[in-house]
């Protein structure tokens, strides 16, 4: 007998979920998953994510903050997630994108600052504040989410944790052991993917040759939903269910967030090089704060009075993050050795005291 094996084919790319169109309507016969004012709450961070961008732009470009990767563009995947989180139980992994994210669940704003200014006290994550600090070798993050996640379920918590990551971070071996372990394990997790369409300028198109990375997910044994990044609505409503049914002991979800960069990788990056205009044009067409905005006006929740207010409000706010940062005592050269071991290592000390005595002449405060 002739054996016919079956060879499984590869799968198609299911089209994203969609509650709000790009003239901010509602899908017919949608229903909006967050009310008005939960949505103006979302939007309100969105809008300070985007303005703090702009001003951590014009200070890198001022010498004065060092390199930083931008939010813009992707406010929705990153507040449509973060507010299916609850602060109070649920522990928000980051990579390096998700500021309003961490923002909402209680992480204070000048520590970003301080953070982005180099200075050790912005890598400090205040009790209490369920939230770990940014990181930047990538896909680093999933596996300590999954041991976050695995022990909340072995101590019968009820929160999960929500990993960020990017389409460049899938590609690394941390991606498959983080969904493989929390597969078998059932953590309660939430793998959510930003596809913002580039890892640096390598294109989402050579990233991979599946059709797209949610539906790597049931390989695991756990679902994978695909989302419209740019729909606040919509990632919050596939995020709010995928939390759900972790916390009733139903295990983990992978959702792409299909978002955008708008602008470069990093202010070390310049995109013009790599990037075609039309495409940009494209995206800018679907700004997910303008989609948010059109939204509230059809409710009469939006105006140009209240969008003038809020600039002004939210510029203000992002003066108070960087006053009350430099507020902080600027850092000692002796900061170097501190928080990397509890006890310093015999070799540490040797660089200490040589950096501190010769190389400074003797001077602790120098830094
Ligand atoms: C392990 C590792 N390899 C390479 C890099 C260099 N690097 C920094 S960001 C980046 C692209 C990341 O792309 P993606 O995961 O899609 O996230 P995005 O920056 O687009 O949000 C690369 C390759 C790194 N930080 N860590």
């Amino acid at each position: 007998m002739r054996v016919e094996p079956q060879f499984l084919p590869s799968t198609e790319a299911v089209e994203p979920i969609r509650l709000l169109d790009e003239a901010g309507r509602l899908a017919p016969g949608a229903e909006a998953p967050l009310d008005p004012s939960r949505t103006l709450e979302a939007l309100r961070f969105m809008m300070f994510g985007r303005a703090f961008d702009a001003r951590c732009w014009s200070m890198q470009r001022q010498g004065r903050l060092g390199t930083f990767a931008p939010i813009t563009g992707q406010e929705a995947a990153i507040m449509g997630s973060a507010m299916a989180a609850d602060p109070a139980r649920d522990w928000l992994v980051p990579q390096y994108r998700e500021l309003p994210a961490l923002l909402r669940h209680g992480y204070p704003v000048e520590r970003v600052v301080l953070y982005r200014q180099g200075h050790p006290a912005g890598g400090f994550v205040p009790p209490g504040v369920r939230v770990m600090p940014y990181q930047v070798s990538l896909a680093a993050q999933l596996p300590h989410a999954v041991g976050i996640g695995w022990g909340m379920k072995l101590q019968a918590q009820s929160g999960v944790a929500m990993v960020y990551f990017g389409d460049g971070a899938s590609s690394e071996g941390d991606f498959h052991e983080s969904c493989n372990l929390a597969g078998i394990v059932d953590a309660p997790v939430i793998f959510l993917l930003q596809n913002n369409g580039w890892a640096i300028s390598t294109p989402r198109s050579i990233q991979t040759a599946g059709s797209d990375i949610a539906s790597r997910a049931p390989a695991y044994g756990f679902p994978g939903v695909s989302v419209d990044g740019n729909d606040l609505m919509a990632v919050y409503l596939v995020t709010a269910q995928a939390v759900e049914r972790a916390r009733q002991g139903g295990g983990p979800t992978l959702i792409e967030a299909h978002t955008y960069r708008m602008g470069a990788h990093t202010t070390a990056d310049d995109p013009s090089r790599y990037v075609d205009p039309e495409t940009e044009k494209g995206w800018a067409r679907r700004d997910p704060i303008l989609r948010v905005q059109r939204y509230l006006a059809q409710l009469g929740e939006w105006s140009e009075d209240r969008d003038a207010q809020w600039r002004k409000e939210i510029e203000a706010d992002v003066d108070d993050a960087f006053e009350r940062a430099s507020r902080f005592p600027p850092p000692r050269a002796s900061d170097l050795y501190e928080h990397v071991f509890d006890e310093v290592t015999p070799a540490l000390a040797r660089q200490r005291r040589w950096h501190l005595q010769e190389a400074a002449g003797g001077d602790e405060e120098t830094g």
